[in-house]
């Protein structure tokens, strides 16, 4: 943990799908710039952008063709630069997207590759086959294979990608590769974005391309996950880039376990700030995440709890642009939606470590309404209807699964008020909009004084007012099928917080002593209600 931004408050923009200012149905830097009061009135200190680097839009800007450019759809770099300033002027700052585990295909680094350019062919991961041969048995992100002939197949030389086809591997075995990246950090670090959301950063340094031991989705991952080679290229970015600034960085590591994340944010070694860990987001599943279960509250606390009381430091979410919404995920939903929506908001506020919250997650927007495959774009579910329908699974029982597992789901466009298309556009939105946007809707939940966001307003600032909120240890204190109590303690003092995952009364689990500071409910009831959430102040 090394930077002063540790307690910021941190509003994640997708920006396809935020704020759309010239009507072509995609959202865009001036929407953004357009919504920067009701953000900065949200007491938000930080926007972490997706990416709005010039790209094909393979996988929606992770595929990005040029890091210094901004995509033409989304605006100019004026419009950018605009956005900075309007932010910093609320007293907001800004952190991009470091997308560095891939370019897009179309990035001029592998269009010169593909002409022939021996320097830019070794920027990537260009392997032979034999014998008609992939070079490995290595598994992909997307359901695809991650080998694609490069060049003339004749020559049987493939290169890797561990996401879309167009998403080529970095070879960060190159140190011109890291020149590249230290200039690109560099270029919009000296613009004035304070840091960077880092991509799949325990994934970039392969450590061999041996076969992998057989896995459901991933074999081959044990050569590439959070590696010595990862870790020391982090350690040199620290030393050559970060360091000459105030920066914020989070590492987006997937599978990490609770020793990885450590070693990747021991403030001695110097990597990353912290990391986004995902085994809660893994709680509702078998094996992988297309496999859902039903959701048991009890399975999500013992992960909370364990990477509470195990990791010194935790970046805390319950959604992002790739999960689906954690009120559609976590509670019934229903008439219990705003209610539960404040419930989830609560305990992620009252987690210890640095607060991320989705865009829509205010609002307490739910997963998308699709019907069909036709009405999801992303490719990762297409890929995986595609795989799955090669393992012979039938159609109704694939839409059902992609139907709540999809991406999308967390992408539909922001619903801004109860007009045409939710004020998101004056055009067509590029993603099924959900038809509640005329119940759920800022402008609707601002007028209700019982809104989601006066109570994510309410916790926000509780949380800033509280050292114990803020530093406090973690301890949990019950863990029970609905109700989930822990507390929070600095020198003495102590908060009790008290989650109810139930959609009906619950008895408190043991007995409380002191006063309620905050809670999603007015007055005291003998019982805790319906997804009631509580903090309580031990005399
Ligand atoms: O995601 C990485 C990742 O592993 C998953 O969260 C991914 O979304 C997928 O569900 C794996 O099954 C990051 C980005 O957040 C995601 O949007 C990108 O598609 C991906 O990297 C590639 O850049």
């Amino acid at each position: 943990m090394l930077t002063k931004y540790k307690n910021s408050t941190v509003y994640q923009i997708y920006p396809r799908s935020f704020c759309d200012s010239d009507g072509d149905g995609v959202g865009d830097i001036k929407g953004i710039i357009s919504k920067l009061d009701y953000i900065a009135s949200l007491g938000v200190d930080v926007i972490w952008l997706s990416p709005v680097y010039k790209s094909p839009n393979d996988d929606n800007g992770y595929d990005i063709a040029d890091y210094k450019a901004i995509q033409p759809e989304f605006g100019t770099m004026e419009d950018f630069e605009l956005l900075l300033s309007e932010a910093k002027a609320r007293g907001i700052n800004i952190i991009m997207d470091l997308v560095i585990n891939h370019t897009s295909d179309e990035h001029e680094w592998f269009e010169r590759a593909k002409a022939g350019e021996q320097k830019y062919r070794d920027y990537y991961i260009i392997k032979k086959g034999k014998d008609g041969k992939l070079p490995n048995n290595w598994g992909n992100f997307f359901a695809e294979c991650p080998w694609e002939p490069f060049g003339d197949p004749a020559n049987e030389e493939y290169y890797l990608h561990l996401f879309s086809k167009k998403q080529p591997d970095l070879n960060w075995y190159n140190p011109d590769v890291y020149r590249e990246v230290v200039d690109i950090m560099k270029f919009w670090l000296d613009k004035g974005v304070i840091g960077f959301r880092c991509d799949v950063i325990n994934v970039i340094f392969k450590e061999s391309f041996a076969n992998g031991k057989k896995h459901l989705a991933l074999t081959g991952k044990e050569h590439y996950l959070s590696t010595d080679g990862c870790h020391n290229i982090l350690a040199a970015l620290r030393r050559d880039v970060l360091s000459h600034y105030e920066t914020l960085t989070v590492g987006e590591t997937v599978m990490v376990d609770l020793k990885e994340a450590a070693d990747l944010t021991l403030p001695e070694r110097g990597e990353l700030d912290m990391v986004f860990a995902f085994e809660h987001m893994e709680c509702d599943q078998i094996g992988v995440k297309w496999f859902k279960t039903k959701f048991k509250p009890k399975k999500l606390m013992r992960i909370l709890t364990k990477w509470q009381e195990g990791l010194p430091w935790n970046s805390c979410y319950f959604e992002n642009h790739d999960q689906p919404r954690s009120v559609t995920r976590f509670t019934k939903g229903g008439e219990y939606r705003a209610i539960g929506a404040k419930m989830l908001l609560g305990l992620l506020f009252s987690l210890r470590g640095t607060t991320y919250v989705y865009q829509g997650q205010e609002i307490g927007m739910t997963n998308g309404a699709f019907e069909s495959l036709d009405e999801i774009m992303d490719i990762e579910s297409h890929n995986v209807d595609e795989m799955a329908k090669g393992l012979g699974i039938i159609n109704p029982f694939r839409w059902k699964l992609i139907k709540k597992t999809s991406r999308d789901n967390a992408r539909t466009p922001m619903q801004w008020s109860a007009e045409e298309n939710a004020g998101f556009t004056s055009g067509k939105p590029w993603l099924k909009l959900h038809p509640n946007y005329t119940e759920v809707n800022v402008e609707r939940d601002l007028r209700d004084k019982d809104g989601v966001i006066s109570f994510f307003k309410e916790i926000n600032s509780f949380k800033k007012s509280s050292e114990i909120m803020k530093e406090g240890s973690f301890k949990e204190l019950h863990r029970g099928k609905w109700v989930y109590v822990f507390e929070r303690a600095l020198d003495g003092e102590k908060l009790t917080v008290i989650c109810n995952f139930k959609d009906k009364a619950v008895s408190y689990p043991m007995e409380q002593k002191g006063s309620r500071v905050l809670s999603n409910y007015e007055g005291e009831a003998k019982k805790l209600r319906p997804y009631e959430f509580v903090i309580i102040k031990n005399n």
